[in-house]
């Protein structure tokens, strides 16, 4: 049976992946709208990706005896003035998702549930990769600049930057 604050806990981080969906949804939406097929190719997978977390958290809790909630959220950022805030938005919001993450670990070693913890491992290697393509997608934009052919390369092979090329990318 989960304590009452490991389930408190787990569950907002319910809302939290639930509401990177919705941004990521939206960039992919802001994407599409600007002819930016392959970005909104990779915000829609990135958004899919989110709500698997998301189920991931519901999952773990109702199998440990709990019961997880669907929140209402918050309205995501839908207008952006260019690709490079996109990407800079993404950055920061898992930056701020890894602190979450950090954050839960932290409460579930202060409860003893050795469990959950066991659980959040994925979640923190999972951080670490989303945080280094986030950063390696926002290196390759500031590279480009202002061309235009070189946003359309970087268009056209949004989808194919991992974390593996990031590492590779800065000799890592
Ligand atoms: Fe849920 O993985 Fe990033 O935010």
């Amino acid at each position: 049976m989960l304590k009452p604050a490991i389930l408190k806990a787990l569950n907002e981080q319910i809302r939290y992946e639930a509401e990177s969906s919705q941004l990521y949804l939206s960039m992919a939406i802001w994407a599409e709208s600007q002819g930016l097929e392959g970005t909104a190719n990779f915000f829609y997978a990135h958004s899919d990706e989110e709500r698997m977390h998301m189920l991931k958290f519901v999952k773990y809790i109702n199998e440990r005896g709990g019961k997880a909630i669907i929140t209402a959220l918050d309205k995501p950022q839908s207008e952006f003035n260019n690709l490079h805030e996109v990407c800079e938005t993404l950055l920061s919001h898992e930056i701020k998702v890894t602190e979450l993450i950090n954050e839960l670990v932290a409460i579930c070693l202060d409860n003893r549930d050795y469990n959950t913890h066991n659980f959040l491992h994925w979640f923190v290697t999972e951080q670490l990769e989303e945080e280094a393509l986030a950063r390696t997608i926002l290196d390759k934009l500031n590279l480009i600049g202002e061309d235009k052919g070189g946003l359309y390369l970087f268009d056209r092979d949004i989808e194919k930057i991992t974390v593996t090329s990031s590492a590779q990318n800065t000799g890592e």
